[in-house]
């Protein structure tokens, strides 16, 4: 695809002949699924979205939207007419508003430095949309092809893919969660992560030397600013080779982790995909002896360039080459890492047409991904099966954790192996904003796990737009402040004492609010349904909230009322019924947004914490915000917050009901799943009206 996507879409939509014959079969309850008729000369290669492939139960059956299938010059499509007042979601990783009616994405994943709304690639591939009615039902469509697509929203819905038919599979629900909730069934669900992964990480390229990285962790300590993670970027490597470590520099990395540990703080550390062609590189002989790598169409092992230099590229659609890069983290996770950082997994190459390998490469896939093919079908799965691979390693070094995984680039599905940032954002207003709207969009596409570099990465922030970002990152469901090299320093005292005091205030809110954030994060990993979600799930019938994107809901039960520009409040008009404000840090601080909790609803806060690991949830906080007939009630999910116990029952999940009458609060608990006995200990209520 030479032009535009915007423009190819176009072309598509002239040249492609509709094919309506089309045999639905139904596949779950309300799911669909339709064969391009091309399928029937074409073999059915298996998809590496799903978590299963799904046995038929029924034929033709279910109404609801159709599409209609094409073929135009190699490329196979459908369209599917959109219904006056739907509304379009999803399409994962996209800079802009959150509603993506009228704008074209290219389904490729692409290393985008300095993107912003018009950027047709980023650096994730989800071929899924969500489309919301004018009566608030919805449905989902997932055009199940890993190829190189384009997606584009006019006044029907086109879904393209370059070279071989697809299936699509849609959901028809009366609500769109329930749609989310149905992609999930068929991508999975992403896992409980440990408890200090919602903690505050920070971040920079680079904090070097190790000393450096110590003077970080006391910067928060010592100014009681709340941090559960450190981050190590790739300067702490031996000439940027991935599981190696500078011996000037970072002369002792597992003294370094434990003094970490012992100061409250995990370590992350990055792994790109790009291993430094080097004979003397122990990495680079396994992976070169093991015929690991990439080749290219010759059939010569693909050397590409990226920051060690010329480097070999693992071929991780297959097995045998998935477990060899596994392997690889035993040793190295030895050093005391507690997380892992996968970037570059575009995968990016430097100096080559797209930023990337070229297409004509071949990958020797398994069968089970659908066989030796070339770069092109699979340059969309790369990221994703880096990090399939990633988390293998890691789970199996560290038996008793809960794997870490961050990933940049990612397939649909892929949520099941790694959380996920943003990319490489820019310090300013404009992308303050689109950390919302893409937090939102890949929650709405399967990824719960998400959010920006607070801050921003490219550029310097101000003490007024770092504190608003903080504010609002903290509230998203990953936390991270990062910043590019060479900008000014992005920690939350580097811009003074005010912008100091705003950033502490939000890190408070972030880690009162872990309780609730650590329940919606079980939520998610039993249900799909996203931490961060839209406004309009509120109530979908509501035309009015279907483009407020500078406020989100944190579940189902407080509402997250956000300033994006320098000057000005929310504009997101209020859903139906009442919302009370409520200030867990406290203090109230205009320059953080508002949070308020529906009528009906309690949240349960912890007190403050440096970090995660000093676990003290008591005494705990329930704020009640009782409904017209002095009720409300609500949800904690408790576990030992790592280690895999809660597979076993070792948890509880506590339902609160709470009655209040003329100011007496009558409260009752119940465990109502999971092992764990009801929980003792001092509960504080506070009650809003
Ligand atoms: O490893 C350096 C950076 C990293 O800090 C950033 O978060 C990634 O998105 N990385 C990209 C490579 C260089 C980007 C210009």
């Amino acid at each position: 695809m030479t032009t535009s996507a915007a423009r190819f879409a176009q072309t598509l939509r002239r040249t492609g002949a509709g094919r309506t014959d089309l045999e639905p079969r139904l596949v779950g309850d309300g799911v669909r699924r339709f064969r391009d008729p091309a399928y029937r000369t074409h073999r059915l290669r298996p998809s590496p979205a799903l978590v299963h492939q799904l046995e038929e139960i029924g034929s033709g059956a279910g109404a609801g939207a159709a599409p209609e299938f094409f073929e135009s010059g190699g490329w196979y499509g459908l369209r599917l007419a959109l219904a006056r007042g739907t509304d379009v979601y999803g399409t994962g990783e996209v800079a802009g508003p959150l509603r993506r009616n009228g704008r074209t994405v290219s389904v490729w994943t692409t290393d985008a430095f300095g993107y912003d709304d018009t950027t047709e690639a980023l650096y994730q591939a989800h071929p899924w949309v969500l489309g919301v009615r004018a009566d608030g039902t919805a449905f989902g469509l997932l055009a199940d092809s890993p190829r190189r697509g384009v997606i584009s929203a006019g006044a029907d819905l086109l879904m393209a893919f370059e070279g071989e038919p697809f299936a699509a599979y849609v959901i028809e629900r009366d609500h769109p969660a329930d749609v989310v909730r149905a992609l999930t069934d068929l991508t999975g669900r992403a896992p409980l992560p440990p408890a200090w992964a919602l903690g505050y990480h920070q971040c920079r390229w680079s904090y070097e030397p190790q000393s450096h990285v110590l003077e970080i962790a006391s910067g928060f300590r010592s100014r009681r600013l709340p941090c559960d993670v450190l981050w190590l970027d790739i300067d702490y490597m031996d000439g940027f080779r991935v599981f190696t470590f500078d011996g000037e520099k970072f002369p002792d990395p597992a003294a370094l982790n434990r003094e970490l540990h012992s100061r409250g703080f995990k370590a992350v550390w990055m792994v790109d995909p790009g291993i430094k062609v080097d004979a003397g590189y122990d990495v680079y002989k396994s992976g070169h002896e093991g015929e690991h790598f990439v080749k290219d169409l010759d059939g010569n092992e693909f050397h590409g360039s990226v920051w060690p230099g010329p480097c070999a590229f693992p071929d991780f659609t297959r097995e045998r080459t998935r477990e060899w890069w596994a392997g690889l983290y035993a040793g190295y996770l030895s050093h005391g890492i507690d997380g892992v950082w996968n970037d570059m997994n575009e995968p990016a190459v430097f100096g080559l047409p797209g930023k990337t390998m070229p297409e004509t490469n071949r990958h020797e896939a398994d069968a089970g991904l659908g066989g030796p093919d070339s770069h092109a079908r699979y340059h969309n799965l790369y990221g994703m099966q880096m990090v399939r691979a990633t988390r293998e390693g890691v789970r199996a070094a560290r038996p008793g954790h809960r794997p870490f995984v961050l990933t940049r680039s990612n397939f649909l599905g892929g949520h099941r192996y790694a959380a996920t940032w943003t990319g490489d954002n820019t310090s300013d207003w404009g992308h303050l904003h689109w950390s919302i709207t893409m937090a939102l969009n890949l929650g709405l596409s399967g990824q719960p796990f998400v959010g920006p570099d607070i801050g921003g990465f490219a550029g310097d922030a101000t003490g007024h737009l770092f504190a608003r970002w903080m504010g609002i990152g903290t509230l998203l469901p990953f936390a991270r402040g990062h910043s590019i090299k060479g900008s000014k320093d992005h920690e939350p005292w580097s811009f003074g004492a005010l912008s100091e005091r705003i950033c502490r205030l939000a890190l408070e809110r972030r880690y009162r609010l872990l309780p609730y954030f650590y329940t919606l994060f079980r939520e998610a990993s039993v249900s799909g349904l996203p931490v961060a979600r839209p406004l309009f799930f509120a109530d979908p019938a509501d035309a009015s909230l279907r483009g407020a994107d500078d406020a989100f809901m944190l579940g189902d039960d407080v509402m997250v009322r956000a300033q994006v520009r320098p000057s000005g409040l929310c504009r997101a008009p209020m859903p139906r019924g009442r919302w009370a404000r409520f200030e867990p840090a406290g203090e109230v601080e205009h320059e953080l947004p508002e949070l308020r909790l529906r009528a009906g609803a309690i949240v349960p806060l912890g007190p403050v914490m440096q970090h995660v690991g000093e676990r003290a949830l008591d005494p705990l906080t329930l704020v009640i915000h009782p409904d017209e007939h002095g009720r409300a009630s609500g949800l904690l999910y408790e576990d030992a917050g790592d280690g895999f116990g809660y597979e076993r029952g070792e948890f509880r999940l506590t339902r609160y009901e709470a009655t209040v009458h003329h100011g007496r609060i009558a409260l009752d608990s119940s465990v109502v799943e999971g092992g764990w006995g009801p929980r003792e200990g001092a509960v504080r209520t506070v009650v809003l009206d």
